[in-house]
């Protein structure tokens, strides 16, 4: 496998580390040929690596590092939680091209019908905000899943890059240390919290710059199936 981008490999430690220290994992049955993937994008390989748990507050814990040649390289990270918390949906996307990070999202999702997340997001999040980036970039239509704090930019520079992984590392540390502490909502008001989940999910599968990276490499009946049942599969009922 080629190197990552070092920020991405950065990222996936700061995560992989994040969630060993707060939570106790336990091992996600992806579909069983989805794990490890190989493709073509013309001429060149590419591969994608799944790394996913649960745990008592987290139906799902995902972990994908993809790459295509030499030419992109990508970490996704999404922390489903059990609708049956009330807390949002942490989500990073890190997309680098040549060398040069072109997107870097983070966000906390509200799963709440109001789309309000819980006060003790709001005051927490306002106190890690970090200092403004020189090039935010506009959501997509889609985009409408994300809170007020989703941050999305463009680093310009190895500060720029190295204030968005601090940025995730507080956020993820601060979003673990909420959730281990929430307690069960009633089966009508986790209801509502899955009905949220379930449409962030659909939201995501519309992001047509994923799906033509998968298609391309993998053809369109696959990326279908693998964003729809690895990377956004809706929660069971
Ligand atoms: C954008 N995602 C992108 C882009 C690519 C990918 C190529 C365009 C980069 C750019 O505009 O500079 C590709 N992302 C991938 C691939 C995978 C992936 C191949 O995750 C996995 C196999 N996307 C997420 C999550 C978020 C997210 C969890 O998976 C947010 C929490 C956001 N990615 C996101 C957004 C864009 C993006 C908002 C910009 C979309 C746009 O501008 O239209």
């Amino acid at each position: 496998m080629v190197e990552q981008h070092p920020l991405i490999a950065q990222l996936a430690t700061v995560i992989r580390q994040g969630w060993a220290a707060h939570l106790a994992l336990e091992p996600y049955p992806l579909p069983a040929d989805l794990g490890y993937v190989e493709g073509h994008l013309e001429g060149e390989r590419v591969h994608i690596q799944n790394v996913c748990y649960q745990s008592t507050h987290f139906r799902k814990l995902h972990l994908e590092l993809a790459q295509v040649g030499n030419s992109l390289d990508v970490l996704h990270c999404v922390m489903f939680p059990r609708p049956v918390y009330d807390v949002p949906l942490f989500g990073v996307d890190i997309v680098a091209g040549r060398g040069q990070v072109s997107a870097a999202i983070v966000d906390v999702s509200p799963t709440r019908v109001d789309h309000s997340l819980p006060e003790a997001y709001v005051q927490g999040l306002t106190a890690l905000r970090p200092a403004p980036f020189q090039h935010p970039r506009p959501l997509p239509p889609w985009g409408d899943i994300f809170s007020e704090f989703c941050l999305f930019v463009r680093p310009v520079d190895g500060a720029e890059e190295q204030r968005f992984i601090d940025y995730v590392a507080r956020l993820l540390h601060f979003h673990c240390q909420q959730v281990v502490t929430s307690a069960p909502l009633s089966p009508a008001l986790a209801q509502q919290h899955q009905s949220q989940q379930s449409y962030y999910c659909r939201q995501q599968q519309q992001n047509d710059k994923t799906r033509r990276v998968l298609e391309r490499a993998f053809g369109n009946a696959w990326a279908e199936r693998y964003m729809s049942t690895v990377l956004f599969d809706l929660p069971q009922t």
